[in-house]
């Protein structure tokens, strides 16, 4: 972006690494989208960002998987990774700076380096584990939390979030003594209330850590799909401790000690809930154990509920983001889900309601607005931006109404992972907006030939042009497509430059936009939805 400073600490986020056993869905995609808004917006603060992604391929799940598709484990993953994941990373626009895959030489020989590391500060010893363990969470359960299975499941003890028997597992395995970390973890929470988000997440975690911490089992001999013990071959690294060192492993981790010191640790680390408590309990307690800094925050999204149920790979109900990008386009997909959905909380996503969201925020509040106001510069003023020479009231009434837009759009979006609230923000300026056309009524002011009108009219259309200028800006990190659509149809590409290049927290400096620029009835931001087809 030619902005960053070098030697600067970037702002770093991640997501969780996904698991490759099958293509993703629309959850990945909601936690994938988060990042993208967040990371572009901090880039359009002017700061250095890194933005990892990546997949979690080693583990019984991806093996099994694997051998009921008669492929080796390596070859699934390939194949996933490059015909499903990837792809659909591209098809959304996500601007990742990386994406890193567990079976990576540059990811495993350090994930070595860190187990040995460990092994030789006593932090690791061998022990043997009994227990119940769900294969699709790659977790070993606490009794207490089980289900008792019914129906086809009848006598058997099903894990609570996959609704699946679990298996009983013993094995001689390393651990981690992670029960020596409560105290520090517990001091850690405290003196940084911010350090998980939302407060209902911080609660739980909270309340693990303070029923004590049993140490850690790290690795698994019976089956080796897997990064290898060092010290003893016979033992596989547990997934779980593997995944969450790709945080470090990607940016450096004792392999490039300065890309690494700009890097780690993470700022934000995206997860859903469900993954809670190994990136809030166990990172952070492996992070203690080597003497490296801790993330600045886990920040835990809700879940994407079908029919009351967490969407997962098994319930899918037939929906691939691809089907609905299809219909309602890729900017309104990464806009909706951030939109209706309360970040941190569940939420459920209906078709309906998507619908109807499209219709009366993005193609009548909107889209409509700029295809307005570029018609009507052309009709008066020929496509010229006219000057504004007469500006009143009215006129502050929007300025001051960008400025509190801006104000609260950068808080809540860019330091508070409030999506909604920040995208709200935005759009209560954009219906300022309409109602001051309304008000105003260019169209009837425009009848009148006086001079005196002729400088009324150029002022009102100068500010609803002003007005979407920076509405292009503020919305760019959401929608980047139509930001960069409803830029060109300004002219504002000409005479400030490329959109990528504006700073979201100036964008409520008024009068940006020069007079004299050529504004254009561009493409519709939002077209109007086809009919369903039907089944
Ligand atoms: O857990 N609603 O991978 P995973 C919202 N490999 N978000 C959802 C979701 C839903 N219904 N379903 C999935 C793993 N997600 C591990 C992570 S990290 C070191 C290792 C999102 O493929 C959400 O972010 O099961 C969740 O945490 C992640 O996908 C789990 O993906």
């Amino acid at each position: 972006t030619g902005t960053e400073q070098q030697g600067t600490k970037a702002f770093y986020v991640t997501t969780p690494i996904y698991y490759v056993n099958d293509a993703p869905h629309l959850g990945h995609a909601y936690t994938t989208v988060a990042g993208d808004v967040l990371t572009r917006w901090h880039r359009q603060r002017g700061e250095k960002v890194w933005y990892l992604t990546g997949t979690d391929e080693h583990g019984q799940k991806i093996m099994r998987t694997a051998d009921a598709n008669g492929v080796s484990p390596q070859e699934w993953c390939d194949k996933l990774v490059e015909e499903a994941w990837k792809p659909l990373w591209e098809h959304l626009d996500i601007a990742n700076d990386d994406f890193i895959r567990t079976t990576q030489e540059r990811h495993t020989a350090r994930v070595q380096e860190f187990v040995q590391d460990l092994y030789d500060k006593g932090e690791i010893y061998k022990g043997e584990y009994e227990g119940p363990y769900c294969v699709g969470c790659e977790e070993y359960k606490s009794p207490g939390d089980l289900l008792d299975g019914e129906g086809d499941f009848a006598g058997e003890k099903l894990c609570p979030i996959h609704k699946k028997p679990v298996e009983m597992l013993k094995e001689e395995n390393y651990f981690f003594k992670l029960s020596e970390y409560g105290p520090k973890l517990l001091e850690h929470y405290e003196k940084h209330p911010e350090f998980i988000q939302p407060e209902s997440a911080r609660n739980e975690v909270v309340n693990i850590v303070r029923q004590g911490l049993e140490d850690l089992s790290i690795s698994r001999s019976t089956f080796d799909w897997g990064v290898k013990i060092p010290w003893d071959d016979k033992h596989v690294i547990y997934v779980w401790i593997d995944a969450l060192l790709n945080y470090a492993t990607a940016v450096g981790y004792g392999a490039d000690q300065k890309k690494f010191e700009e890097t780690f640790p993470a700022d934000v680390h995206l997860v859903g809930k469900d993954i809670l408590r190994f990136h809030a309990v166990i990172w952070p307690a492996m992070l203690m154990a080597q003497g490296l800094p801790l993330p600045g925050k886990v920040a835990a999204n809700g879940w994407l509920l079908v029919g009351g149920e967490k969407m997962s790979k098994s319930n899918l109900t037939g929906i691939k983001p691809q089907d609905l990008t299809s219909h309602f386009g890729v900017d309104a997909y990464r806009w909706y889900f951030l939109r209706a959905i309360a970040f941190g909380q569940d939420g459920s996503f209906s078709w309906e309601d998507f619908s109807v969201r499209y219709t009366s925020e993005l193609a009548n509040d909107y889209g409509n607005l700029a295809s307005r106001v570029a018609a009507m510069v052309g009709k008066y003023f020929g496509g010229t931006l006219p000057e504004s020479t007469a500006d009143g009231e009215a006129e502050q009434a929007v300025k001051d109404g960008l400025a509190k837009a801006v104000a609260e759009a950068d808080r809540r979006i860019g330091d508070e992972l409030d999506f909604s609230g920040g995208i709200l923000a935005i759009f209560d300026f954009i219906k300022q907006v309409n109602g001051y056309l309304t008000e105003q009524e260019p169209w009837k002011v425009a009848k009148d030939s006086s001079d005196e009108a002729r400088a009324r009219l150029a002022t009102i259309l100068y500010t609803a042009a002003e007005s979407l200028r920076a509405c292009a800006v503020l919305l760019n990190p959401v929608m980047p497509r139509t930001s960069q659509l409803l830029w060109d149809s300004l002219g504002a590409e000409a005479s400030l430059g490329a959109l990528a290049g504006q700073r979201v927290q100036d964008a409520g400096r008024w009068g940006q936009l020069p007079a004299g620029s050529t504004v254009t009835k561009g493409a519709v931001l939002f077209p109007r939805l086809e009919e369903p087809k039907g089944e």
